[in-house]
């Protein structure tokens, strides 16, 4: 069975029901907003992109089920051999930041900078090796360091569902996708079934104990059968959050978020424009160098659908960004001398297309297209207290992907394939950058003349083939085998840091990186396996994976000499003991493990269920371990789930990891175990509350992914690993009307 999942209705993401439902037409009223689309996008059209997934009997009758007891429980995971589906709108979501619910599928982790700034980790591989779309479209981060990843601009509040790929991405997805893909699906509202216009809405309102935070989302949705409003806001903050034996500081953030969209449909023809504004103020980030000032971003997106019959459709999309951001080292932690305030100015203009059609033939279907993506950076450093000094970090640093792809969804009678086939043209550049440390430094100068002076325009040519195959053996059991070869291009970053700093998309290690030019794409050859079972009461879905990298990009000890003199001559300068630097170089790697998540429906009422995650990533080319890797997890639920309410409580533990990286001069951190308990009530139709708790006991814990202290705190050493967050008590109340 293939489900088709369009991203224009919203009804069929999560009932796994065919799409295309008859539309009628109707006469069309221009939208003075159209006018501001395209005075934003100069550039062309992009499409809409369709998936095509092919879905094991584990969709209809899989963990969907719990949706058949009288209340949903909150957190509902949909599994297909392929992907996880976590369902936002049911989730009870207390922190802002999204990436944690990833949390609730296999294989997923969370490298934690700050509380809005996760960075999803799948596998053991993380930060650009994971394609994050929302609604089919790709963002660019504006911080160097990845304040912002992608993800952080998925609001809550707005979001319907949270899509990872399981394993092998098929080429249709994301245009890079060596180590997984996330799609975040926006809640746009329903159309409705006559001329009538009908009005909905939805406010949600949480609060939590552990930073005094709070969060207030309001929606209004307005439709008939041809046209689809939504208006929503949000706005969140916090404070310095307690951990047993002191605050994170700065660990504070505050946030709106504003979305407007606008959909309609007609005959065979639908079409959606959205608008989202960012607004985050300030942030702490106490993992990284500096903490965030602002993040304003604009986010404008045009998609168009035409399905002129069951068997075709055409997806076309044309989005962009545009992203700005500032950060400091003196505004939210204390502040080091006046000498050294930095301050750092940056700025991400992101423009991309995709376009795609789709045949349907008895067997299965083609998917072909083609997408486009553009990013540019910006990034500047200064100091407000010397207008001698200053920085250019990035300067029009460019990155540019145009790929073509062809996917077949083949369905024989027991056994389902999906193959495809990608390739990418990448090309990146770069302007010449300075520095006020350039004028004094000979060091300085020589990095910024050698760069300046080199070829800084690189192109790359990537293939990626994928084949997946599922087989069904009985009713209940299916078999699943992948294999893959995927390619991921050198960031911006990686290629064009030209002076010795810690931009470095948010490893956080606290080293010193410069770029290399000259690096070539990581080029990974995946292999996995697993079975999916499912008798009604008892599901498992357990998978192993190995994933050969060659080229892998990994900052080794620098061989830059005027690198590490600068390095050197700052520490000498400044009194400080920075260790030498690392250059971003092509390395061999390889990942391997095994990840599973199951669920036992023990009674009519009472569900149990967990997940196993299990990763190893080492170097090949010598004896070491990859940077900050999960450390083996497990986690177990039990629900039960009454006519108007659930209960459920939780238990997480992570073993430690010892397996750490020496050239990252990474830390090990000790093993721990996590009580959350929460309970979910519906207080009359409209009315929707929750509360709970989580780390009941207070425990006092270093989450591995969590980054070391760069800020002074009374409470937490500088260089020692930050504690995760104590005992929380939150409430939330959802009304619908
Ligand atoms: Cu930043």
């Amino acid at each position: 069975m293939s489900v088709w999942r369009d991203n224009l209705s919203h009804t069929n993401i999560h009932c796994g029901r065919l799409l295309y439902l008859p539309m009628k037409s109707s006469s069309t009223r221009t939208k003075p907003l159209l006018q501001t689309i395209i005075q934003y996008l100069d550039t062309l059209l992009l499409s809409k992109r369709l998936i095509i997934t092919g879905v094991t009997a584990l969709t209809s009758s899989g963990y969907t089920t719990a949706a058949s007891t009288e209340l949903m429980e909150e957190l509902l995971v949909k599994a297909t051999y392929d992907s996880r589906t976590i369902d936002v709108s049911e989730a009870l979501i207390i922190s802002p930041d999204t990436a944690k619910l990833l949390t609730r599928a296999p294989g997923a982790n969370v490298n934690g900078n700050g509380p809005l700034t996760g960075i999803p980790q799948y596998r053991g591989m993380y930060g650009s090796r994971i394609a994050t779309s929302m609604d089919g479209r790709q963002l660019a981060p504006a911080g160097p360091n990845w304040m912002d990843p992608p993800l952080s601009y998925a609001a809550a509040g707005q979001l319907e569902s949270l899509e990872l790929y399981r394993g092998i991405v098929p080429v249709s997805v994301a245009q890079e996708s060596i180590g997984g893909a996330v799609a975040v699906h926006t809640f746009r509202g329903d159309y409705g079934d006559s001329e009538q216009f009908q009005l909905s809405g939805k406010i949600v309102a949480s609060a939590q104990s552990v930073n005094q935070g709070s969060h207030l989302n309001a929606a209004m949705y307005g439709s008939n059968e041809n046209h689809r409003i939504k208006i929503g806001a949000m706005n969140e903050s916090g404070d310095d959050a307690d951990f047993p034996g002191g605050e994170l500081t700065p660990s504070e953030y505050e946030r709106q978020r504003y979305d407007f969209g606008y959909g309609f449909r007609s005959g065979s023809h639908s079409l959606q424009l959205d608008y989202s504004y960012n607004d985050t103020g300030d942030t702490g980030t106490a993992a990284l160098p500096m903490d965030i000032d602002y993040i304003t971003g604009k986010l404008l997106s045009l998609d168009y659908n035409f399905a002129p019959q069951s068997d075709f459709s055409v997806e076309a999309s044309i989005y962009g960004s545009d992203l700005r951001h500032g950060m400091t080292n003196y505004h939210l932690r204390k502040a080091p001398t006046p000498s050294r305030w930095r301050q750092n100015i940056a700025d991400s203009d992101n423009i991309g297309f995709k376009l795609s059609t789709t045949f349907k033939d008895d067997d299965g279907s083609w998917t072909t297209g083609i997408d486009g993506f553009s990013e540019q950076h910006n990034s500047d450093i200064d100091n407000p207290n010397n207008a001698m000094f200053y920085v250019v970090n990035f300067n029009e640093a460019e990155r540019e992907v145009f790929g073509v792809f062809i996917e077949r969804q083949q369905d024989w009678s027991s056994l389902s394939g999906n193959f495809g086939l990608r390739y990418n043209h990448v090309a990146m550049d770069a302007g010449e950058v300075d520095g006020s440390p350039a004028m004094m430094m000979p060091p300085a100068q020589m990095l910024r003349d050698n760069f300046n002076n080199a070829d800084r325009s690189q192109t790359d040519d990537n293939v990626d083939v994928t084949a997946k195959l599922d087989y069904s053996i009985s009713n209940n059991t299916s078999l699943y085998a992948g294999i893959a070869q995927k390619n991921r291009s050198p960031s911006y970053q990686e290629r064009y840091l030209w002076m010795p700093l810690q931009a470095t998309a948010g490893l956080a290690d606290g080293y010193t990186y410069t770029g290399n030019i000259t690096l070539k794409p990581e080029v990974s050859r995946q292999l996995e396996t697993g079975l999916d079972f499912n008798n009604g009461t008892f599901t498992l879905a357990p998978r192993i994976f190995y994933s050969r990298v060659d080229d892998y990009i990994q900052g080794t000890p620098s061989k830059v000499i005027p690198a590490i003199r600068l390095v050197r001559m700052m520490n000498t300068a400044n009194g400080t003991n920075n260790p030498d630097p690392l250059q971003f170089n092509n390395v061999d790697a390889e990942l391997y493990g095994f990840d599973m998540d199951w669920r036992w429906e023990m009674a009519d009422r009472l569900t149990l269920s967990g997940i196993v995650n299990y990763v190893r990533g080492k170097r090949r080319d010598i004896s070491d371990d990859l940077y900050r890797i999960a450390p083996p997890n497990t986690s177990v639920r039990l629900d039960y789930s009454a006519n108007n309410g659930s209960a459920g409580v939780e238990t997480v533990f992570y073993a430690d990891q010892n397996d750490v990286s020496e050239t990252n001069g990474e830390e090990k951190t000790g093993d721990y175990a996590l009580l959350n308990i929460s309970a979910t009530w519906q207080a009359t139709s409209n009315l929707h509350l929750a509360a709970g708790v989580d780390n009941v006991f207070d425990e006092k814990y270093e989450q591995h992914l969590g980054g070391y202290n760069r800020a002074a705190n009374p409470d937490i050493s500088k260089g020692s690993r930050l504690p995760g967050t104590g005992s929380n008590l939150f409430v939330r109340a959802e009304w619908s009307f």
